[in-house]
């Protein structure tokens, strides 16, 4: 065994609560070193020698490493345990804090002192059945034209700018509900909406203001009532990483300079501020004038902003929060914004905007979640650009799991794209080898949204990917939706309603745990398993253009006898190794 490939902390997100007295322990190895791993516990008090044995299991693995998983159950919460290892080459070692050595005396005991219940990473349970829509309000509805401003451009004239108008607003996303519940979404997440210059509004002007261009605090009071009405949820994105050059604050510092009493709200260099042509203090990026930053460690502004997060959760009733630049904001501002927002409503949610690892803030002390941009950049190597093979995906899902708690991988915002980003669909189009340009791009996109739609997090859909909108980088993503259903790809629609239904009624694609079941590069054939108690899901992907026949082992089923393929209805025996054949970039659901 490969000594310096054993890795384990006693701390996130190698051990972590999972419920009151159960601690999850993670372990990593290198790959293919041990056959077999347990866990040898006790209460922390308790003499040595009377701790209880308890294999664990491999759940996962990436090019390099295996990870396994076991859940320690502990009725005093004062955990003591070391790992013992079995390795294919017949060695035996120990694993523990003072190091691996050859007997349990040398290897010493990891500490988990006490499973505190203040300390545990919470999520809200509905999370686990979220299956998000985005949307760019600007560009989703127009529901209301008395409040467009002059100059509003036609719905279908088309996008040659950043900054134009075309009128969408809240009334807009209200008339669209019930497009919404066909399709089968039920959590709406809106990029901001507050009181702005621009037709994105992430240079909020006034935070307790709805932009009068999407309504007001009644359109937004409707649209939150008339969504719970349908069980749908609606988080709002908050920034707060910056405001305005407009917002009254960052105003009084321009027209008073040193003298501002909000002068330390902000990140100034000298006075007078100067705005042009180079900017003398922070920004979100680089001089961007508009977008002054605040310094949310000032006691004033943290107590402005945590107040406006309160704010919307009572005042509209707001099921959470996506925090716009969470990576550039103190931690300490997050662990009171999770504090004023879970006392709120302990049911919210907080998603991060932060695009690389993000488990500095997933430890349950901050937010529930991400959007998943390592998700995104994933699929989008695999199913768009296909410049990465089988192995290379799973090794890159792996990672991104495993660098996390699972709490914090149920409550990712799985996308695939997004404001920020290239559609989805257009990075098919493009394609990445040369070979794959222009060609079966409908077939990739649509594959890649059965992958999303049954991997473990929130699937989110960016308004408009299910009906084939396309666009290159901001703003191009940003087209106003196609609502005319000749201009719609119907095709790809349906087959977003197919498999959010398909999610919606198996729990276990919901809220099953994830395993790798079959890798098969030469094929390019992908399989995986949900488990959630007894109910089991296998999904099989072909990401070729090309018939594959693949040989797997439906281990999973442990009655044997038959599975039925979800899709079709076609049943199949499954005794033993079997031949699966899969159609080019077909997919296929086993139960
Ligand atoms: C405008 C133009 C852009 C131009 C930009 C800078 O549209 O084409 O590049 O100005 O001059 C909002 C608007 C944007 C606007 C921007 C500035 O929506 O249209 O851009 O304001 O006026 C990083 C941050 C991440 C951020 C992205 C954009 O980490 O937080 O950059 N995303 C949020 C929102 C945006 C929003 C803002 C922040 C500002 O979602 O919509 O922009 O409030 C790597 C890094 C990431 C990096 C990413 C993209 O992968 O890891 O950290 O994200 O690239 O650059
Ligand atoms: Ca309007």
């Amino acid at each position: 065994m490969l000594k310096e490939a054993l890795l384990h902390i006693a701390d996130h997100p190698f051990a972590f609560a999972v419920g009151d007295h159960e601690l999850k322990v993670r372990l990593r190895m290198k790959k293919g070193d041990a056959i077999r791993c347990s866990i040898l516990h006790g209460d922390r008090y308790q003499s040595e020698g009377l701790e209880s044995a308890m294999e664990i299991s491999k759940v996962a693995w990436d090019d390099l490493y295996d990870y396994f998983e076991g859940v320690i159950v502990s009725p005093t919460k004062r955990v003591r345990y070391l790992f013992h290892l079995t390795g294919s080459d017949g060695q035996h070692l120990w694993y523990g804090e003072k190091g691996i050595a050859a007997n349990r005396e040398g290897a010493g005991f990891f500490q988990f002192a006490y499973i505190a219940k203040q300390d545990r990473f919470v999520i809200p349970d509905w999370v686990h059945d979220g299956i998000v829509y985005q949307i760019f309000p600007e560009r989703f509805r127009n529901g209301d034209s008395s409040n467009d401003s002059e100059g509003t451009l036609e719905w279908n004239e088309p996008l040659t700018d950043w900054n134009v108008y075309y009128g969408g607003d809240l009334a807009g996303i209200i008339d669209k509900l019930s497009y919404l519940d066909e399709l089968g979404v039920n959590v709406i997440f809106m990029t901001p909406l507050f009181a702005s210059t621009s037709n994105h509004k992430y240079n909020t002007t006034d935070y307790y203001r709805i932009d009068p261009q999407f309504g007001d605090i009644q359109t937004a009071k409707l649209l939150v009532a008339e969504a719970h009405r349908r069980g749908m949820k609606v988080i709002f994105d908050a920034v707060f990483n910056h405001c305005g050059d407009t917002f009254f604050a960052f105003q009084d510092v321009l027209a008073n300079g040193g003298s501002s009493k909000y002068a330390d709200w902000f990140f100034i260099d000298e006075f007078p501020v100067q705005q042009q042509p180079k900017v003398n203090y922070e920004t979100f990026a680089n001089n961007i004038a508009n977008m002054p930053k605040l310094n949310t460690s000032h006691p004033e502004v943290r107590e402005y902003l945590l107040n406006i997060a309160r704010y919307w959760i009572e005042e509209a009733g707001i099921d959470g929060w996506r925090l716009d630049v969470a990576n550039e904001v103190d931690h300490d501002f997050w662990r009171a914004f999770r504090k004023v927002v879970k006392a709120a409503n302990p049911e919210a949610v907080i998603i991060g905007e932060v695009w690389n690892d993000s488990r500095a803030w997933l430890r349950g002390d901050q937010f529930d979640g991400v959007m998943n941009y390592l998700f995104k950049e994933a699929l989008i190597d695999f199913f768009a650009k296909q410049n990465i093979g089988v192995r290379s995906f799973n090794s890159r899902l792996t990672h991104s799991r495993m660098i996390y708690a699972d709490q914090a991988n149920a409550a990712m915002f799985n996308l695939i794209d997004s404001h920020d980003t290239e559609r989805f669909i257009t990075s098919c189009a493009k394609g990445g080898m040369g070979w794959n340009v222009g060609l079966h791009t409908l077939e990739r996109m649509k594959l890649a949204a059965f992958f999303q739609l049954t991997y473990i997090g929130m699937p989110m859909i960016y308004y408009g990917d299910e009906v084939g909108m396309d666009g290159e980088n901001d703003p191009y993503c940003r087209k106003p939706m196609v609502w005319d259903e000749s201009l719609q790809n119907r095709e790809l629609f349906e087959h977003y309603q197919t498999i959010i239904k398909l999610r919606k009624s198996h729990p276990e694609l919901r809220r099953g745990h994830f395993e790798t079941w079959v890798e098969d590069e030469l094929r390019n054939v992908y399989g995986y398993i949900r488990k959630w108690g007894d109910e089991v899901a296998g999904m099989l992907i072909n990401n070729s253009p090309r018939e594959q026949e693949v040989n797997v082992s439906f281990f999973w089923k442990a009655d044997g006898g038959t599975a039925v393929e979800l899709l079709s209805g076609q049943q199949i025996n499954v005794a033993g190794d079997m031949t699966v054949s899969l159609a080019p970039y077909g997919y296929m659901v086993f139960k």
